[in-house]
């Protein structure tokens, strides 16, 4: 377990959500009004398709390759580890991260396939914790009616409501619930209110955990 020190440092803050609840439109907000105001911060996403691991990844989400449930859950969770020591020293060298996704999309997408829980949960130990989760709260259906589903794997009604039931069982302290169907601009105030008071606490040496 990293830190019981009392150093500034930057923020872990994850947007979690089914497809279409709009985490990327608030993530990439976010880091344009922590940016004006001054702060060091970076835009992430997972999956992280950049990698081999997130090649792998992609290839599978958009149907070019068959990979078993299992071993495309450890895949995901692998693509978190390899990221794991650059987002340890962003955060103490004082980088606060936006995160698109992170390890409850991990479970939850997993365990809609049927995967247990617990096994599903077991490879996202010891990963570096959030400061805070914004969980972009949207009925299944009405993600779907933003439209713009694609040809990704995941990209099913049927599924999205298994997702959304296993995300219910997910959330921890760390979770703010928000109400995505209002309007992007009501839910970027939101956000920024609360992502305000997480960066001011971590700057002031909350500790950062495993
Ligand atoms: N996955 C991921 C796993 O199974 N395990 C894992 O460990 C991880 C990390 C990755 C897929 O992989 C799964 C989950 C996913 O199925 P992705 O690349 O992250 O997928 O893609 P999505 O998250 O599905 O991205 P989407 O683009 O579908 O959704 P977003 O980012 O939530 O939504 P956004 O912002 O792009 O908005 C979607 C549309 O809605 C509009 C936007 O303009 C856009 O057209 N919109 C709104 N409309 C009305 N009101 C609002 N408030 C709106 N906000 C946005
Ligand atoms: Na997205």
């Amino acid at each position: 377990v990293s830190g019981c020190n009392s150093e500034s440092r930057g923020a872990l803050v994850v947007l979690e959500g089914l497809d279409r609840s709009g985490k990327t439109s608030q993530s990439s907000r976010l880091l344009t009004y922590l940016e004006g105001l001054g702060h060091s911060v970076e835009l992430w996403r997972f999956p992280d398709r950049s990698t081999n691991v997130g090649q792998m990844i992609s290839s599978y989400l958009s149907n070019k390759s068959q990979l078993d449930d299992h071993t495309i859950h450890l895949l995901f969770s692998a693509n978190r580890w390899e990221k794991r020591s650059l987002m340890e020293t962003k955060l103490k060298t004082g980088t606060t991260l936006i995160v698109d996704r992170y390890s409850y999309s991990g479970v939850a997408f997993s365990s809609a396939k049927g995967l247990g829980d617990e096994w599903c949960k077991a490879p996202e130990i010891g990963l570096l914790a959030p400061d805070l989760v914004f969980y972009l709260d949207i009925q299944p259906e009405k993600a779907a009616e933003r439209g713009g589903y694609g040809d990704e794997k995941y990209e099913r009604l049927e599924f999205q409501r298994k997702v959304s039931q296993c995300y219910q069982v997910l959330h921890d302290a760390s979770w703010k619930i928000v109400d995505a169907c209002q309007p992007i601009e009501d839910i970027e105030k939101q956000l920024q209110e609360l992502v305000l008071e997480c960066v001011m606490a971590c700057q002031k040496g909350k500790p950062l955990a495993n």
